[in-house]
């Protein structure tokens, strides 16, 4: 499908379940040409709203934690009780798409063999900015081709990893058996919006450090706040060699997203609002530092206002004069 469709026609193809109008849809919502985002919006007009809303689960954790390893088994298991899986794998160390490298690191064997899995690797880079925009942009044209069971994949670390919060209705943390990850993660505020925690590679020689790590991240202070009312977090130990810790986990997080149902279309319409805002700040932004107005004020201050005034009152009096004049 080399030639650009009509965003009509790749509406219909998606929800159809064609899997290559879904992925040139994400390529769409993730570009930041003005021309692919009028396309992204038509896009969306004419998708259907989802008989009931997938549930986005948010999975981060360190870099070779284990993330992939875990989704791929339980993404699997997923397909065998009849879900549709979507995994979106975002990669903030890979500056480019399609790269060897970003395949690597999203490789998950068993389900990618599955016809009910759709994985699609997200190098950060491209949306970078709009990352939990496009992130959220690319859940609902997953939920739109009928995948009701989304797992987003990030990289616990730097400015991009929080997106997934935003993003997701439950997230699940991995922790690496000892070391100072789980210092890392509560510095970063990630352990407090974490609604499961699971201590990977709890096997062979690492199985007593895992237990250890466990134990300190169970009885650590946080100030998680359940986002289901009733429901405190779980903990949990993982190992690959072990599938009854991975079904243990996934028990927790199907008995998760069957209380969550009620709640997602609130969620949602939270997120949207915050979206919208994220989005009006940006543009704003942009639209004000490169109005002639603000550049010759900015240029005044700068040549002679500075020795003798401070910016805020300047900056107020000058929006309030580029409002008045827009209202006039
Ligand atoms: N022993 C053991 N090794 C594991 C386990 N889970 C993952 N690994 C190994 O850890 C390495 C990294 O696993 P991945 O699943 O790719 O980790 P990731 O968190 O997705 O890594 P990035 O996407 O690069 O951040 C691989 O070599 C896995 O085989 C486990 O339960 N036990
Ligand atoms: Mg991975």
């Amino acid at each position: 499908m080399s030639r650009a469709l009509p965003p009509q026609e790749l509406a219909e193809r998606l929800q159809q379940g064609d899997r290559h109008a879904l992925a040139r849809a994400i390529t769409l919502v993730e570009s930041t040409l003005e021309k692919d985002q009028v396309a992204a919006d038509e896009l969306f007009a004419h998708l259907k709203s989802p008989a009931s809303p997938s549930f986005r689960l948010g999975i981060t954790g360190a870099p070779g934690v284990g993330k992939s390893t875990f989704i791929d088994t339980f993404g699997t298991h997923l397909c065998d009780q009849g879900h549709r899986v979507a995994v979106l794998a975002i990669d903030p160390s890979s500056p480019t798409s399609g790269g060897s490298l970003l395949g690597d690191k999203t490789r998950m064997d068993q389900l990618s063999l599955r016809d009910s899995a759709f994985i699609r690797p997200s190098p950060a880079s491209t949306v970078l900015g709009g990352l939990a925009i496009a992130t959220s942009a690319a859940a609902r044209l997953c939920e739109a081709a009928g995948y009701d069971f989304i797992i987003i994949e990030t990289v616990g670390t730097g400015q991009s990893e929080r997106h997934v919060v935003d993003v997701a209705d439950a997230v699940l943390l991995l922790v690496e058996p000892g070391g100072g990850d789980g210092l890392q993660a509560s510095k970063r505020g990630l352990i407090e919006h974490a609604d499961f925690i699971a201590v990977t590679k709890a096997d062979g020689d690492l199985r007593a450090l895992a237990e250890k790590t466990l134990m300190e991240f169970t009885h650590a202070p946080s100030a998680y706040t359940p986002r289901l009312p009733a429901r405190s977090r779980t903990f949990h130990l993982l190992s690959m060699h072990d599938p009854a810790s991975v079904a243990s986990v996934s028990v927790e997080i199907a008995a998760f997203a069957e209380l969550a149902r009620p709640h997602q279309p609130a969620w949602r319409s939270q997120q949207a609002e915050s979206e919208f805002l994220q989005v009006m700040e940006r543009t704003l932004i942009e639209r004000v530092r490169s109005h002639p107005l603000i550049q010759a004020q900015a240029q005044a201050y700068a040549s002679a206002e500075h020795v003798r005034r401070l910016p805020f009152v300047l900056a107020k009096q000058t929006i309030d004069q580029l409002l008045v004049d827009k209202a006039e």
